[in-house]
């Protein structure tokens, strides 16, 4: 046997071939392509283009040139859009590993460059591979590790997004005649025409499982992976999510008894700053500024909303009943009574990234909008944002602001 895997007999697994690779290859099209859009939507329904406070991608003029004003109908898009990007991208990592796998030797071959298109095409599946797999790792670590890289992710998830997909976009073009025809004429089993292509190694090991049977297993695998993701989007089922950590955390029973992001001790909210003595919420906007204490903000015209919280991360509650009072009406209280323009949210928090957000006027004009005061009857619960927290239709997560401190109208 050869010891250099720059040698073709050294791959000896009759299981590689162009029929498993086109299998594997097909469905990544589909799943990544999806992932792609998906991706992209997320990074839209920031309202990245809004304001600094929100993004600080560098170079996101460019490649943000399809970024759009994010609508708040229906109200469960976000949760919609990010529970298939995380489900399926976790879903797909069996299907990624197993068409690397199918494929390595062919990463192997030498001359390394032939031509300077042979160049060229190398590179390209560099890009594709590095790319495939850096989206993969750091999409999961986000998930897993709680923000590991703070400020950071955004923008490599985001850069990594495009140098990946183009270099996707450029190999689907090649191949799809390839895996097309390969589906079409071929069987499972190893064929002479893979031979006389080189898609199967030279001096194949004996089968110990169908190639059918290793789909099979590369199937089983991703449907385990969502069946144990899934259900962090789902009431009921959040017991089985046992890779959403944030998701699955007991968030205990009542009222308040759903998913919490950060704990107010975490961001070190304390109570004494939240009491009805101490806390004013402040509104500006058209040179005036009003303050207003909790039982203040009770007696205006209080309005209810069934909404989800959707994170990044993938998980989302169910719709929760959220009553308080509606950002335009707060807008018109400083001077906007027809239509209200954008708005600044500032938390008490003093550290961390989430503390301020930046809302857009469609969002701040739509009736279901609140600063919300109360939640499922009863006063929020210290760590879902007690005094007063953002709530937007179909928004992600993060522009749900916590212990609101500031509305800032207009003027961004
Ligand atoms: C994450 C996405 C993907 C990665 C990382 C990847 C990686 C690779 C690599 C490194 C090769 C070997 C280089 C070569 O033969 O030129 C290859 C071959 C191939 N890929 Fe992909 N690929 C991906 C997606 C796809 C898709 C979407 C399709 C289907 C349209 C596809 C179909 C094929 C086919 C037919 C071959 C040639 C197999 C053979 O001749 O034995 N791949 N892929
Ligand atoms: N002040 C503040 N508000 C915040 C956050 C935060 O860290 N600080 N996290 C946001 C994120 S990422 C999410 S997903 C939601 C979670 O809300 P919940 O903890 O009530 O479920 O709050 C948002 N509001
Ligand atoms: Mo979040």
């Amino acid at each position: 046997m050869a010891r250099s895997p720059f040698s073709p007999s050294f791959w000896r697994s009759p299981l590689r071939g162009a029929w498993l690779t086109s299998v594997l290859g097909v469905v990544l099209l589909g799943g990544i392509t999806v992932l792609f859009v998906t991706g992209l939507l997320s990074y839209a329904a920031y309202n990245p283009d809004l304001s600094p406070v929100n993004d600080q991608t560098p170079g996101k003029g460019f490649l943000g040139f399809y970024l759009f004003a994010w609508p708040t109908d229906p109200h469960w898009l976000y949760r919609l859009t990010q529970g298939v990007h995380v489900t399926l991208g976790i879903t797909l990592i069996p299907v990624l590993l197993a068409k690397l796998w199918s494929v390595v030797p062919k990463l192997f071959t030498l001359p390394p460059a032939r031509s300077l298109a042979h160049a060229l095409e190398r590179i390209s599946l560099l890009l594709l591979v590095g790319g495939g797999l850096f989206e993969f790792v750091t999409g999961v670590l986000n998930v897993q590790l709680d923000y590991l890289f703070p400020g950071s992710f955004y923008p490599l998830h985001f850069y990594g997004a495009w140098v990946f997909f183009a270099a996707f976009l450029a190999h689907a073009v090649l191949k799809t005649p390839t895996a097309w025809r390969t589906l079409r004429h071929l069987r499972e089993e190893t064929t002479e025409t893979e031979k006389a292509t080189g898609s199967t190694p030279p001096d194949p090991h004996p089968p110990t499982v169908s190639r059918r049977g290793a789909l099979g297993l590369v199937g089983g695998s991703s449907l385990l992976l969502f069946a144990t993701t899934v259900g962090q989007d789902v009431d009921g089922l959040r017991w089985t999510a046992l890779f959403a950590p944030h998701g699955r955390r007991d968030p205990g029973s009542g009222p308040g008894g759903f998913q919490i992001n950060k704990t107010a001790a975490y961001a070190g909210i304390s109570p004494a700053e939240t009491s009805d003595e101490a806390w004013r919420l402040v509104v500006t906007g058209r040179g005036r500024t009003v303050r207003l204490s909790r039982p203040e903000l009770l007696r205006l015209p209080l309005h209810s909303s069934a909404l989800p919280i959707a994170c990044v991360e993938g998980w989302s509650t169910g719709d929760q009943w959220w009553r308080g009072v509606r950002l335009r009406d707060l807008a018109a209280l400083v001077g906007y009574d027809g239509d209200p323009p954008d708005v600044l949210v500032e938390s008490l928090q003093r550290h961390g990234a989430f503390r301020r957000a930046a809302l857009r006027a469609n969002q701040v004009a739509d009736p279901r909008s609140l600063l919300a005061l109360l939640v499922n009857g009863e006063d929020l619960t210290p760590d879902h944002g007690h005094p007063a927290r953002v709530i937007v239709p179909a928004a992600p997560g993060v522009l749900n602001t916590k212990w609101v401190a500031r509305l800032t109208f207009g003027d961004l």
